[in-house]
C-alpha cells in the first residue's frame, strides 16, 4: 500500500465543504429542492458562459443525457457507433427502440473511425453517435459530411470531454446535439449529473420538455417525457465545483505529463492533440492483455487500484452483438489500462506507480 491508503482510478475534485454548505444555506432557506430551481438555473447559466454554448440542458446523468438526445432528434433506426466506450452509449441506443451498429476504431485516436463508417451505413441508418474517447475529439468534419451525405443525425456522447475546445469553439457544440457527464467521477461533477447541447433553440426546447415529464412551461403535457430534472443540492455541489475547475483543469495536466515523463516508451498512449484534451483519463496501453493483467495485480498488491476502461469491447457483449467485426477495438480494450489521475494525487506516488510498472514491464 503506498503511503498507508488505497489508491483508486480517481476520486472526485471536491470544493471546500464551507464553500458548498454556504451555496446550501440558500437552498435552505428557499425550500426550493427541485423542478428546475434557481440554483440549477444559476448552473446551466454559469456553464453555457464558461464554455461559450448556446443552449445547455442540465438532467440527472449522462446516461439521461443520452436517452433524451435521442429521444429528442426522434430517432427510430439503426444507430452507428463505437464498440470502445461505456456500456451507456449503446444501452441508451437500446433502451430508445434502436439498434447499435457498431463500426471499429482508430488504433491511435481510440474513437471511431470515419473511414469506416460509410460501409455500416443501410436504409435503416438514423444516426452516428460518437463518442470524444478520454476526451479525445472525434473525426468531426469527416463526420459531418457523412452526415450530411447520408441525411443522418449526429449526437456526440462528450460525457469525457468537458472544457475541450475544438478549433476555437467548446467541442460541446458539434453535432446535432452532444451530451455530457457531471458523475462523480468526471472532471467536473455534481455528484450524479449530466446535460445535453444544442445550438438549436427548438431542440433545446424539447429536451427541456422530455426532461420534466413532457410539460410545456404551463404544465400541460405535452408529449411521453420522463424525469431526468437536476435537484437544488446537486446544482449547489456543481456552483461549488465549478470556481475550482481551472485549478483542476491544470493540476491534472501537469499529473498526466509526470506519468508521461516519468514512463517515456515503455508503455504506447493515445494520440491526441494537447490542445484538445482535457487530461480527464490516463489510459496506457501495454504490448499484450498478459503483462496488463500481470500488472495491475501487482498494483492491487500495492494498494493502487488501475481500471480497464473500457473492456471488453461492447460488440463482444452477448447482448449486443451484432455481428459486426471490430477487431481493433477487440485488441485495444484488452491492452488499455487507465491509471489513477485525480487533484489530489501526490507526485510520490506517481512516481512509484510508474516504478512498479516499468520493473514488470522489463
Ligand atoms: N458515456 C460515456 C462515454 C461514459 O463514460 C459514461 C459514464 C456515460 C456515458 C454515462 O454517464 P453517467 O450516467 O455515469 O453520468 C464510472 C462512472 O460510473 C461512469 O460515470 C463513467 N462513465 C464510467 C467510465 O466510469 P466506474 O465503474 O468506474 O465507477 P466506480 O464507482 O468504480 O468509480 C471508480 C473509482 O472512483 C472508485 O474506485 C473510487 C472512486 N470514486 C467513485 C465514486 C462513485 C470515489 O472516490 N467517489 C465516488 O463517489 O464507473
Amino acid at each position: 500500500m503506498l503511503k498507508n491508503k488505497n489508491i483508486f482510478v480517481t476520486q472526485p475534485s471536491l470544493a471546500p465543504l464551507n464553500e458548498f454548505s454556504d451555496i446550501l444555506k440558500e437552498v435552505w432557506d428557499n425550500g426550493i429542492l427541485t423542478h428546475h430551481g434557481p440554483k440549477v438555473q444559476e448552473l446551466e447559466n454559469l456553464l453555457s458562459l464558461k464554455l461559450n454554448v448556446k443552449y445547455l440542458t442540465s438532467v440527472v446523468n449522462g446516461t439521461l443525457a443520452l436517452h433524451l438526445a435521442i429521444k429528442a432528434l426522434n430517432l427510430e433506426g439503426e444507430i452507428i457507433t463505437t464498440p470502445f466506450t461505456f456500456i451507456a452509449t449503446a444501452s441508451s441506443i437500446v433502451w430508445e427502440k434502436c439498434t447499435p451498429i457498431f463500426v471499429d476504431i482508430n488504433p491511435d485516436t481510440f474513437n471511431i473511425d470515419s473511414h469506416k463508417i460509410k460501409d455500416a451505413i443501410t436504409s435503416r441508418t438514423v444516426a452516428i453517435l460518437a463518442v470524444h474517447v478520454f476526451s479525445n475529439p472525434c473525426e468531426i468534419e469527416a463526420i459531418d459530411l457523412i452526415a450530411k451525405q447520408y441525411n443522418l443525425k449526429i449526437i456526440y456522447d462528450a460525457a469525457h470531454a468537458m472544457f475541450v475546445n475544438y478549433n476555437g469553439r467548446s467541442i460541446l457544440e458539434y453535432g446535432d446535439i452532444s451530451t455530457t457527464s457531471f458523475h462523480a467521477t468526471k472532471i467536473f461533477n455534481t455528484g450524479e449529473g449530466g446535460a445535453c447541447i444544442t445550438r438549436n433553440k427548438k431542440l433545446s426546447e424539447r429536451l427541456k420538455e422530455l426532461r420534466f415529464f413532457g410539460y410545456s412551461i404551463n404544465k400541460d403535457i405535452l408529449s411521453e417525457g420522463t424525469n431526468a430534472k437536476m435537484t437544488e443540492i446537486h446544482a449547489a455541489l456543481g456552483l461549488a465545483n465549478l470556481k475550482h475547475i481551472d485549478y483542476v483543469l491544470i493540476k491534472r495536466k501537469e499529473l498526466s505529463n509526470l506519468y508521461k515523463e516519468l514512463l517515456g516508451n515503455v508503455v504506447e498512449y493515445q494520440e491526441f492533440n494537447s490542445n484538445s484534451y482535457n487530461y480527464t483519463y490516463m489510459p496506457v496501453l501495454f504490448k499484450n492483455s498478459e503483462l496488463l493483467i500481470n500488472i495491475e495485480k501487482r498494483l492491487n498488491e500495492k494498494g493502487v487500484f488501475p481500471r480497464r476502461y473500457f473492456n471488453p469491447s461492447l460488440n463482444e457483449l452477448p447482448d449486443l452483438e451484432n455481428k459486426q467485426s471490430c477487431p481493433i477495438s477487440e485488441d485495444i480494450s484488452r491492452r488499455v489500462l487507465c491509471l489513477p489521475l485525480y487533484t489530489e494525487l501526490k507526485r510520490e506516488d506517481i512516481k512509484e506507480i510508474c516504478n512498479i510498472i516499468k520493473k514488470s514491464c522489463k
